[in-house]
This record gives C-alpha cells, structure tokens and sequence, in this order.
C-alpha cells in the first residue's frame, strides 16, 4: 500500500522546520508495511499541477495531509486537488485543527474521507490494514467519517502510555538539504502531555493533561540521529519541557554523558525554572528558553489560567540572566478584558524584562476553552475565516479594544524597531558592515533569499547551462543568474548572491549534474542520499 502524507505550505515568517508530526505518521504507516512518500509544500513551490506530478509518480491510494487552522484552507484544497484528480484515492486529515472541528469539516469538505482526531500514531496503524474497507472503520478508534449522509465518530482513541514504544520520526523521508539551508533548528518531543489549563492552548487538549514522558536514552537516541544529518541545532517541542526536575537533570547528564555537541532551545514555564537546573540545561548546550508569559496584567492572567504571575516572570528572567541563558518572551494581545491599561502593564513588563519578546493576536482556534464557552468572557470573535488565525493580524475585539485599537498598539511599539530594522537591513545591501548587529541582518537576508529560491522552485526551473573554462565558473554563472532573476528585486549586490550560492554548493545542499556541455542544478535530498 502506498501512502503520501502532505506538508501544506505555510510563510517564512513561522519559521518553517520540519513537520515533526507528520515524520511520526510516516513511521507508524511503515511500521505496518506501508510505502510512504511526504510530499513536502513547505520547502517545494505548491501548485495544482505539482500536486497531479506527485500523484502520477509516486502513485499512492491513500493521501493524507496534516494541518493547523492557519493553513487548513491550503491543505484542504490540496485534498480537493488529488481527489478530482483521482477520485479513487482515499483522502485524510489529522493535526489540531481538524480534531476540534470534525462535523463542519467533514460536512463543508466532502473531499476529505476520515479526520483521524489528537494523537494519530496508534490509530494509523489500526486503520491503515482496513482502510480499503468502509464497513471495517466502525471498529477503528480515534477517526470520524460520513456515512450515508450521517457522521460517525469512532470511539475515544487511548493516549499512548509509553512514548519509548514509538519508533524515530521518519525525517529521512523529508528533503532535509532544503530545511537545512534555511537554517531552522529541528523539533523533536521528548514527553506529551501538559497539566495545565491556559483557556487559549489547544496542547493538553492534543496531548492529555497527564504528561508523558520518554526515557533519556531513546531521546539521545534520536539526537544523534539527527545529528548524523547534519544538523546542527534542535528545539524541544514540548508543551512543558520543565515539568519534572528529575527529567531534565537525567536528559542533561545523559548529553554529557555521550558527549554530544549541539546546541538547543526549549519551551519553559517561568513558575517551573530554578537556577540549578537552568545551569545544568545551559551545561548541556542549551542557549534559549522561550517563556509564554501572555501578559503582564495579573487578572488577566488568572482570567486565562495561565497560573503564573508577572513577579514570576521577573524572577524567571532573572535567574536566567544569572546563568547566561537567553530567554526569548511571548506576549497574547487581545486576550478576554483586554483594555489600553493591560496592554500598559504588558509593555511595562516586557520593557522591564528587557529580553528579546513578541507579541502574537489571539487567535480563538476550535476546541480552547475560549472559543468553547466564548459567551463567558469579554470577548467577540470578528472572523471565521481560517486563513486569518496565523496570530499575525487581530481578529476578536472586547468591550474596551477594536481589532484597529490592538493593531496600532502593536504597530507603534515595533514602529522604531520597524525602522532600525530596515535602516540596517539597507545599510547592509549597501555594503556598511560595521554594524555590530550585521550577523543577524545578514543571516535574515540570506534566509529570506533561500526560503525563495526553495518555494518559487527557482533552481528547478532553471533551464541547464554551458560552461566554459574554469572550474568555478559554474558557481559564478549560478549566481549571476540567481541575481538576475531574484537576488537584484531584493537589493541584494551580486557578491552577496555569490557568497550564498558557494556557501549551499560546499555544503553539499546544491548540487549539478552535467548534461552533454551543460550542467543542470538540484537541490540534495540529504546528506545520505543526493536525489530521489
Ligand atoms: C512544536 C510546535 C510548533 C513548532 C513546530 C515545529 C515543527 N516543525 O514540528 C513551531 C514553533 C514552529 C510552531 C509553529 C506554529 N504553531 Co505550533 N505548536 C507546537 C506544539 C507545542 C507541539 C507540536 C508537536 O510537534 N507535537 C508533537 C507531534 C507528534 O504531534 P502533532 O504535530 O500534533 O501530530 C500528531 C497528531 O496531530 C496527528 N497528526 C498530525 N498531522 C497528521 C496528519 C495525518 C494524515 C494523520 C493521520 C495524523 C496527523 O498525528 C501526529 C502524531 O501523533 C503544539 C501544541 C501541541 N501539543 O499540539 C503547538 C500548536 C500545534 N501550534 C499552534 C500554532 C497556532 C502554531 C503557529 C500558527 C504559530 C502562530 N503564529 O501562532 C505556527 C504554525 C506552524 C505550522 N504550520 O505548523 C497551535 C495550533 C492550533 C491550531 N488549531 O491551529 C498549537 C496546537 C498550540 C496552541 N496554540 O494551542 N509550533
Ligand atoms: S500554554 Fe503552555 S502551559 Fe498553558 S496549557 Fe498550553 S502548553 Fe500548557
């Protein structure tokens, strides 16, 4: 049986790595003999046509595509696409958003076959040896379909109990040369579950309140095999790194212990941090902790159930601070009661903490607490449309805020960073190197000209090329015709063009192949294996 599973698109700007999720779907479709595909739209260009490539290649009956709220709209259209195209294949959807939105998706996208609702990895496995048999899904717990004209939903599916039974992510099925030129750090899991309550979170809803966690060896397990890519840089996807003490100490000894080099970042809570064990996880090579702290209103925080207060987050900076551990905040804007004088006392904290901070809009995705029993709060939400929930744009307004009021709150306080920004970002196109800041600015311009090149299918569509002499002629004539075609758009000088193009060519993710007098580039699959 053949199986695709579908990475739906989503922009730079939500740092595109690669999709943990799916790599977990992939491994349970093998382990019971599936051949799998993942047909990567996040570091490839999506279009109709690409998609009726893919199927005619690969030629799978079953298509799967995982999903947020933000990029549900693509994905299903994605769905749509394969299904017109092939009416035979059978269509599924997994991911947060369409487990708490199952009747209207079901109802709205007749494209889509099965949802297969929170952890999908025990329930692929059952449902994949029947699939081919309607009648047998009843017996399958976890999913919801149509039948005849009416929903059904199986019964609750069981969380996994031990998360050291699960085989390592199948990442080798991603094209891993890509995300590595972008330079995103790759996520791995190392427990499920998070016991607290945030109205606003989907995760415990996903993942169960109880956490779950794995053995330190089977997460350096998985480590090293990330590592073996290439890869340099991992980030702790949990929702709550920091749930236990213990854990964290017999992870960090564990690194030590293989002396393993790489360098990571976790998610934390500010109210689960000690000094001793922010030194022992800065010991064991993590630089960052992300802290969500929401706001810096108390009521609002309880209002949420964040649990945590801001003389937490004060104290949570400092420790931090102490040990040299970077520490990048999260702020919710438009949060229930949110007025002028919240948004006061958030900006006076992140302005306190003095630590590199964002600010995120609500988004009130399907199945939180907040959109479930929205009628309780001071709250109204403006748009239904999925495309809007990227926390990018406000989308609810309260009694005391319009959606406009929020935005310009946001726009003002980024406006100076705004214009620094794009004062050293143009001084850099210009050549000015003498500001200290220039190895970030130079970093998100490479990448912003990289995320390019890899979702327009720039070095795809470039038709091969004669070369003459010298040997590093090919690279130059590259970069001359990359140039051309984006990097002179962007302000970029050929010379920069030049530096990134030699830079993806040593690391072995651009490659040529020679074609007569020609030569044709492609981008590497991986480290082990240059094409598929
Ligand atoms: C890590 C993480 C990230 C990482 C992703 C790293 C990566 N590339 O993998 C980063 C920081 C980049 C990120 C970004 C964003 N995230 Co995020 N993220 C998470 C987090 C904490 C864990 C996700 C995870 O890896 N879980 C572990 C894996 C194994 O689980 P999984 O992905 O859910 O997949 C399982 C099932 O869902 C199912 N499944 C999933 N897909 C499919 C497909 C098929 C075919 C099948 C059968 C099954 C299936 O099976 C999988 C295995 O069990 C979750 C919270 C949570 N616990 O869900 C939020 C969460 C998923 N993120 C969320 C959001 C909103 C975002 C952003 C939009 C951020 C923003 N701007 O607000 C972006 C969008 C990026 C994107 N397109 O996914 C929301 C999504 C809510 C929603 N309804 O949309 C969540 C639920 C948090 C929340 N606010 O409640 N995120
Ligand atoms: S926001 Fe964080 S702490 Fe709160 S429920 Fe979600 S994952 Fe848990």
């Amino acid at each position: 049986m053949k199986v695709a599973l579908v990475a739906p698109p989503y922009p730079l700007e939500l740092a595109p790595s690669p999709p943990l999720g799916l790599c977990y779907v992939a491994t349970a479709c093998e382990t019971v003999g599936a051949k799998v595909k993942i047909f990567d739209y996040i570091v490839r260009r999506y279009t109709k046509d690409k998609i009726k490539q893919d199927i005619d290649t690969f030629r799978p009956e079953i298509i799967g595509a995982t999903s947020v709220t933000m990029n549900f709209h693509i994905a299903a259209e994605i769905i749509k696409t394969a299904k017109q195209y092939n009416p035979s294949i059978i269509t599924m959807m997994g991911g947060p958003h369409v487990s708490f939105d199952i009747e209207n998706t079901l109802h709205s996208y007749p494209e889509i076959d099965v949802i297969l609702i929170g952890e999908g990895d025990n329930t692929i496995k059952e449902f994949l040896p029947v699939i081919q048999d309607k009648s047998q899904w009843a017996m399958v717990k976890g999913i919801a379909y149509i039948d005849n004209g009416h929903l059904v939903k199986t019964g609750q599916r069981e969380l996994i109990q031990n998360l050291d039974s699960l085989e390592i992510p199948a990442r080798n099925l991603l094209p891993l040369s890509r995300y590595q030129a972008l330079g995103f750090p790759v996520s791995i899991i190392t427990s499920r579950g998070c016991p607290n309550q945030c109205i606003f979170c989907l995760g415990r809803k996903m993942v169960g309140k109880k956490v779950r966690f794995r053995s330190a060896s089977s997460i350096i397990d998985e480590i090293e095999h990330v590592l073996s890519y290439g890869f340099q840089r991992i980030n702790i996807a949990d929702d709550f790194f920091t749930a236990s003490k213990k854990r964290v100490r017999l992870f960090c000894n564990e690194i030590i212990k293989r002396d393993i080099n790489f360098t990571w970042s976790a998610f934390a809570r500010v109210d689960s941090v000690d000094k001793k064990h922010l030194a022992i996880m800065k010991n064991a090579g993590c630089d960052t902790v992300c802290f969500g702290i929401e706001s810096g209103n108390l009521e609002i925080l309880k209002q949420v159930k964040k649990g945590i207060t801001p003389d937490q987050a004060i104290k949570a900076v400092e420790i931090c601070n102490d040990v040299g551990m970077k520490v990048h905040a999260s702020f919710i804007v438009g949060l229930p009661g949110e007025s002028y004088e919240t948004l006061e006392d958030t900006q006076q904290l992140a302005n306190k903490l003095d630590v590199e901070y964002g600010y995120h809009f609500l988004a009130p995705f399907p199945g939180t607490t907040l959109k479930n029993e929205i009628k309780n709060y001071d709250l109204e939400i403006i748009s239904d449309d999925w495309n809007l929930y990227d926390a990018k744009r406000p989308i609810v307004k309260t009694s005391h805020l319009e959606p406009e009021d929020m935005s310009n709150f946001v726009d003002e306080v980024f406006k100076e960073q705004q214009e620094n920004w794009e004062t050293l970002k143009q001084a850099f196109l210009n050549g000015d190197r003498s500001e200290n800041k220039n190895n970030i600015v130079e970093g998100l311009v490479k990448m912003d000209f990289i995320f390019k090149l890899l979702s327009e299918d720039i070095i795809e569509n470039q038709a091969p090329f004669i070369i003459q002499n010298s040997s590093n002629e090919h690279i130059i004539e590259l970069s001359k015709q990359l140039h051309n075609i984006l990097g002179s758009d962007m302000g970029m000088n050929i010379h920069l063009v030049d530096q990134i193009c030699s830079q993806l060519v040593k690391n072995g993710y651009l490659h040529y192949e020679k074609q007569g007098k020609s030569i044709k580039w492609f981008w590497t699959y991986n480290n082990k294996i240059k094409s598929l």
